[in-house]
């Protein structure tokens, strides 16, 4: 075994926590934390147990050896500009991800997608093998991966492998579709322990593997947990919903330099009464037009007064190649303009939209003084931002508008809980978020932030690794 062989628990996921950007004049690259809740919720965990990670670090055609970014050995895996294409912006992007969010926009089915996200899966597979110590736990993640959980025990049977889905696992008649879908469930069953972030999502595992693959499945307990008899072994499947760094958001919401930069920004934005929130993905799955369209309509109803309230909409670009975030970006940016054209002042406009990440400590600063989130998608497995909001709000302010359609929504019930599909609802619940009465709001909202506090990612990364190494 090569030297590098030697961690103990080994994460493998779509890409790197760091990507690597290119440099304009061909120079080396620079390392940059990478989007998305993935890395947001893992980065903390891994660092704590001097982990490997392996993943693509974000561009294409780059062959680096594995190397220690603080404490941490990333293996980097290589993809060619036409893998990109064909296993990412493909099949995982464009067919798996719509299909799993409900199918808010048609799937794609194409051979040679899935032929390129087999191989690509394979090439993962191999990396984690090579990482993997004797005997070490192996924590794939993401839909990306689906099959490396079965190619990797076939490669080290010695290897304990857990598989997390971080999206929502679909309704069982939109997976059976999937024509790949045994192929797909027989990847996943390699793992010791496959979990979701909702009980649902589990059960419907267990019940394609009966219908699918003829696999006597057992119930246990009450939140859609079960195991699956291969004969030789077990797999446990569980719900498992992830959650942040509450302690560490809590903190730095509450640290003088946070308050300070929240005032600034209400003065910036002409210190209006209500600051409404978006922080998303530029996603179609977020319902992001869905918010939009609802303060439009608030405005033109004269139910808010464009004087008082201004709405923050953060998009963080994303999986820009593909026409349909390209298309989306277009209405987005279409309708943030039609409302500022026509309720906005001179230097005033009613929504300032931002298509760029922004840095963690302003990001902290915005939900902190935000009065109200808004987070309206259409399907989304859990949705961190709601979180994070709420973890920012231990004093008791701020209002939360939720979907009911985000695996959040199971958590966090004292939100104003809407259906994104119904316009009127998404109305009500943004009026009664911003009109509602001082006491109750705190009520709420300090419900909400005890449940996130006692419930961080420590704790579901500690549930799932305790689950997964019960047996040995
Ligand atoms: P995402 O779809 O990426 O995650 P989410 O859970 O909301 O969605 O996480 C987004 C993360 O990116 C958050 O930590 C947020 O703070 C950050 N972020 C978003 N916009 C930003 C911006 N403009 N600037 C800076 N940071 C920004 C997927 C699934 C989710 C699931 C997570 C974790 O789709 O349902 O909750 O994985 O499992």
């Amino acid at each position: 075994m090569s030297e590098t062989s030697s961690n103990e628990f080994v994460v493998v996921a779509n890409r790197l926590p760091v990507d690597l950007e290119a440099s304009p004049d061909g120079g080396p690259g620079v390392w940059r934390r990478s989007p998305g809740g993935l890395v947001t919720a893992l980065e903390p965990v891994l660092r704590s147990v001097a982990g490997a990670w392996v993943g693509w670090p974000g561009t294409p055609d780059v062959d680096l050896e594995p190397f220690v970014e603080e404490g941490l050995t990333l293996h980097p895996v290589q993809l060619s500009e036409a893998e990109v294409t064909e296993y990412y912006e493909g099949f995982s992007n464009a067919t798996l991800w719509p299909l799993y969010h409900d199918a808010v926009i048609a799937p794609t089915f194409d051979r040679d997608w899935w032929r390129t996200y087999e191989k690509v899966n394979r090439r993962f597979a191999e990396a984690a093998a090579r990482a993997a110590a004797p005997g070490a736990t192996v924590w794939v993640h993401d839909y990306q991966l689906q099959l490396v959980p079965r190619m990797l025990r076939d490669l080290r049977p010695d290897l304990r492998i857990g598989y997390f889905l971080h999206i929502p696992f679909p309704p069982t008649e939109l997976f059976l579709q999937l024509p790949w879908r045994k192929e797909i469930l027989e990847g996943l069953m390699g793992a010791d322990l496959v979990g979701f972030h909702l009980p649902g999502g589990a059960e419907n595992f267990l019940y394609l593997a009966r219908r699918l693959l003829d696999l006597p499945s057992s119930p246990r307990g009450t939140t859609g947990g079960g195991t699956i008899d291969l004969g030789d072994r077990r797999v446990r499947v569980g719900a498992y919903p992830i959650s942040i760094d509450s302690t560490q958001l809590r903190d730095q919401s509450v640290a003088a330099a946070t308050k300070l930069r929240a005032k600034e920004i209400r003065a910036e934005l002409g210190d209006p009464e209500t600051i409404l929130l978006g922080v998303d993905r530029l996603d179609y799955t977020k319902g992001i037009s869905v918010r939009l369209e609802a303060l439009r309509e608030l405005l033109v109803e004269g139910t808010l007064d464009p004087e008082k309230v201004v709405m923050v909409q953060l998009a963080t670009p994303s999986r820009e190649r593909l026409s349909a975030y390209a298309t989306l970006r277009d209405d987005i940016e279409r309708q943030v303009g039609n409302i500022n054209g026509e309720f906005g002042q001179l230097g005033r406009p009613v929504v300032h939209y931002l298509h760029r990440p922004v840095d963690r400590e302003e990001l902290v600063a915005m939900y902190t003084g935000a009065d109200v989130m808004v987070v309206t998608p259409f399907r989304d497995g859990m949705n961190l931002v709601a979180k994070e909001y709420v973890a920012c709000h231990g004093d008791g302010s701020g209002a939360l508008v939720l979907s009911e359609f985000a695996g959040a929504a199971a958590e966090l019930r004292r939100a104003h809980v809407v259906n994104p599909h119904d316009l009127e609802d998404v109305k009500r619940a943004v009026v009664s978020a911003v009109g509602e009465e001082r006491a109750s709001a705190a009520r709420r909202m300090r419900s909400m932030h005890r449940h996130v506090m006692t419930h961080d990612v420590d704790r579901w990364a500690n549930s799932f690794l305790a689950q997964l190494t019960e047996d040995r």
